[in-house]
């Protein structure tokens, strides 16, 4: 991001927070870890089992710190925003293990501060007080991060792209309506409130279409148009693109200026402060994608993942930020990509799962010319909802893996009651991605994407110690995340 994105109103205000965030760090060291995605890729789950599993001693030997029994102790902590609504960790939990239902969408920005007590590896540290690190996990919808790039562009820019786009693919399909509106509308005529909300409703009509497209897996901006809350019906949120002027400035009065101010008006009153207060604080990222359902939707959705992954990488890009880097000294330096839901995978596919989303992230740093330091790229699975074994089937051991499809999810012409179990047939991932991304780039409407098990589980049951006590949620690879995430700052 260019350092115009700002104001030098806005730098000093991040300054200024930045500065009290520190100031708060010396007497209790801290680290901001932003937790993200497009809707329905398991935020919420990540952050539930992540705290679970570090409350309750879960099983995490790739997580050196609690590996080697240096954490001594472990706690939820008031968070410091009191204006940011608290994660309802108690809540999401008893769902997920009480009830074994997957806890119900969030919506909005959440926060939560878990603390750490324990012992530095160091010798020289180890001669002063036992460390202690508060993490603030922050979860927000990774539509709000597609919404950042609008900082850098004017109105007319976005209209331009935003209806080039809308005339490719399955979009020219889904932006029918919207478009014949767009086109017959004479944008030099005085602006008049109700066409501009027939516009900005069958512009959102089209934004949703995208994303509940069975195709696809569209997320476009602006964000705030599917996630309105409270704005729902401002002037901020009642614009949509118009088809720029091939000469001269539309006037004063015109329908056309009257989008440009409501277009610069959803920046400042949604864009600007989340970038602000929530953003430009974060010290590590964890990206989740839902690559499992983009590989099963077809090869545009896998187009679209990668789009979507380029725009979000490119708000990390090092340097985007270079202007507050220098001004504040401080800058995301981690950003973990993470494939999640790989329990409804074999683990030999966990890799290939990897590999997979490896191969999206190389793409789109390569795209945006972003040198890879400081980013990974993992599969993981925040709640294991199945185990593995095998069958033989004509003389041939089979991997299957097994687990509880959820209240009426159907196989083939069976259909579940969310109490009995099965196995399934995972379905396999490409041992190289390369052969994949190579069709898709020379004629996508051809590749045949491998078919991976589409399935809903519920989650686990969990196992009981001796004494009855119920043991923390399984994962898989979660310590690997967190070592990743904030491990150095247990050192
Ligand atoms: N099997 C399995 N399913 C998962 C896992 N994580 C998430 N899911 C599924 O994905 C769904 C969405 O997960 P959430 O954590 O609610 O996703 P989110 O990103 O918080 O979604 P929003 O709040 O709607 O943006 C859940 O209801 C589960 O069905 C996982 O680790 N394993
Ligand atoms: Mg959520």
């Amino acid at each position: 991001m260019p350092p115009s994105l700002t104001s030098f109103t806005d730098d000093a205000l991040i300054a200024f927070d930045n500065l009290a965030d520190r100031a708060a760090s010396l007497v209790n060291p801290t680290i901001r870890l932003g937790v993200t995605g497009l809707s329905r890729s398991g935020k919420t789950v990540f952050i539930s089992s992540l705290v679970h599993n570090l409350l309750n001693g879960g099983r995490l030997p790739l997580f050196e710190a609690v590996q080697s029994g240096r954490v001594s102790s472990v706690q939820l902590e008031p968070q410091p925003d009191d204006a940011v609504p608290r994660f309802q960790y108690e809540d999401h939990i008893r769902a997920l293990v009480k009830e074994r239902i997957w806890p119900d969408s969030t919506r909005a920005i959440s926060e939560l501060r878990i603390t750490l007590q324990y012992q530095s590896a160091s010798g020289w540290n180890r001669l002063f007080s036992p460390g202690r690190l508060s993490i603030d996990i922050v979860d927000y919808p990774g539509e709000w991060l597609l919404d950042l790039p609008l900082l850098g562009k004017d109105y007319g820019t976005f209209s331009e792209e935003t209806l080039a786009l809308a005339q490719t693919g399955i979009r020219a399909e889904l932006s029918r309506d919207w478009l014949a509106l767009t086109e017959a509308t004479d944008i030099d005529k005085p602006a008049d409130e109700m066409q501009a909300r027939d516009l900005s409703q069958a512009f959102t009509a089209y934004l949703r279409a995208c994303k509940s497209d069975e195709r696809s897996l569209s997320t476009l901006p602006p964000g705030r148009f599917l996630l309105p809350g409270d704005l729902d019906g401002s002037p901020a949120l009642t614009f949509a693109p118009l088809i720029p002027p091939k000469d001269g400035h539309p006037s004063r009065g015109s329908l056309w200026a009257m989008m440009e101010r409501r277009y610069e008006a959803y920046k400042a009153v949604v864009v600007k402060p989340f970038f602000r207060e929530h953003f430009a604080r974060l010290d590590r990222q964890i990206v989740l994608v839902d690559a499992l359902q983009a590989i099963n939707r077809g090869p545009e959705a896998v187009q679209d993942l990668e789009r979507a992954l380029t725009d979000v990488l490119a708000c990390f890009r090092p340097g985007t930020n270079s202007l507050l880097s220098s001004l504040l000294g401080r800058r995301i330096d981690r950003v973990l990509v993470a494939a999640t839901k790989a329990d409804h995978l074999h683990h030999e596919s966990h890799d290939r799962l990897e590999a997979l989303t490896r191969r999206l992230v190389d793409r789109a740093i390569e795209r945006i010319g972003m040198a890879g330091a400081g980013i990974d790229v993992m599969a993981l699975a925040s709640v294991r909802a199945t185990r593995e074994a095998t069958v033989q089937r004509d003389g041939h051991t089979l991997p299957v893996i097994v687990g509880t499809p959820m209240d009426r999810e159907t196989i083939g012409d069976e259909t579940f009651d969310g109490l009995r179990k099965t196995a399934i047939f995972p379905g396999d991932l490409p041992e190289n991605p390369k052969w994949l991304f190579e069709a898709l780039e020379s004629n996508p409407a051809n590749v045949h994407l491998p078919d991976v098990n589409v399935v809903r589980f519920r989650p686990p049951e969990l196992d009981e110690t001796g004494g009855g006590i119920k043991l923390s949620v399984p994962h898989i690879r979660l310590d690997r995340a967190m070592q990743f995430l904030f491990g150095d700052r247990l050192a």
